[in-house]
């Protein structure tokens, strides 16, 4: 039992944006009643709440919140639990744009790739384009990414809860893909992978991430 909210939140366990809520919600020890569902796209109620029909989203009252990141960042405004946010300017920039470089340069290429997991009938081509775009964008999260222990500004903060699944995903796709040491060139990124996932949080989704990816690969 947490801080209660009232708040709920359309949930997958596998789902790496969802998982980035998840750890903010953790983190913060907040009660917020997780709701799973199989196929967000195909199921109307679902669609009359939410009409971009992706998850995650947090309802709170009549608030209803869509994007992870902007889920993040809400229950951040609301000022529930510990903060996720730096003080300094500079180091809130920092985190935005680890958070930016791996929304929108990383799970790109990484969702392409999700799709071409099943070797049979997969387009060489598409995934040699995808993990050159992949593997160039994995260098500047290195470039960018403070450390060990966390991210940015020595305490856990949104670019945390952002980084972890990611992090998850990267780790478990190289190997499917013929990168059986995707950390390789990556030290920092490595080294910070390694020690956040004694996060009692972010260890706790990554537990959740692993169970629901062994789930998904048994059939
Ligand atoms: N930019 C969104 C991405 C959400 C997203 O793509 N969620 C997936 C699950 S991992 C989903 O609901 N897909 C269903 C669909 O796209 O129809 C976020 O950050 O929340």
């Amino acid at each position: 039992m947490g801080i209660p909210t009232g708040m709920k939140m359309y949930n997958s366990q596998l789902s790496p944006f969802a998982a980035r809520c998840r750890i903010a919600i953790y983190a913060k020890d907040l009660d917020v009643e997780l709701i799973d569902l199989a196929d967000p796209a195909h199921d109307e109620a679902f669609g009359r709440i939410a009409p971009m029909r992706k998850i995650p989203v947090l309802v709170d009252g009549g608030t209803v919140v869509p994007e992870s990141e902007t889920i993040c960042e809400y229950l951040d405004d609301k000022g529930l639990g510990v903060s996720l946010r730096p003080d300094d300017p500079a180091a809130i920039a920092r985190m935005r744009l680890i958070s930016r470089i791996a929304d929108l340069y990383v799970m790109d290429p990484m969702g392409e790739l999700f799709g071409q997991i099943n070797p049979a009938g997969r387009d060489q081509q598409l995934v040699a384009r995808e993990i050159a775009e992949l593997s160039k964008a994995m260098t500047w999260l290195e470039h960018y990414v403070g450390g060990p222990d966390f991210a940015v500004a020595g305490k856990l903060t949104l670019a945390d809860c952002e980084l972890v699944p990611v992090l998850f995903f990267f780790r478990e796709i190289g190997p499917m893909f013929g990168q059986a040491q995707p950390f390789v060139g990556l030290p920092r990124l490595e080294a910070y992978y390694n020690a956040i996932r004694r996060h009692p949080a972010a260890g706790k989704v990554l537990a959740e991430l692993d169970e629901a990816m062994k789930r998904m690969m048994a059939g």
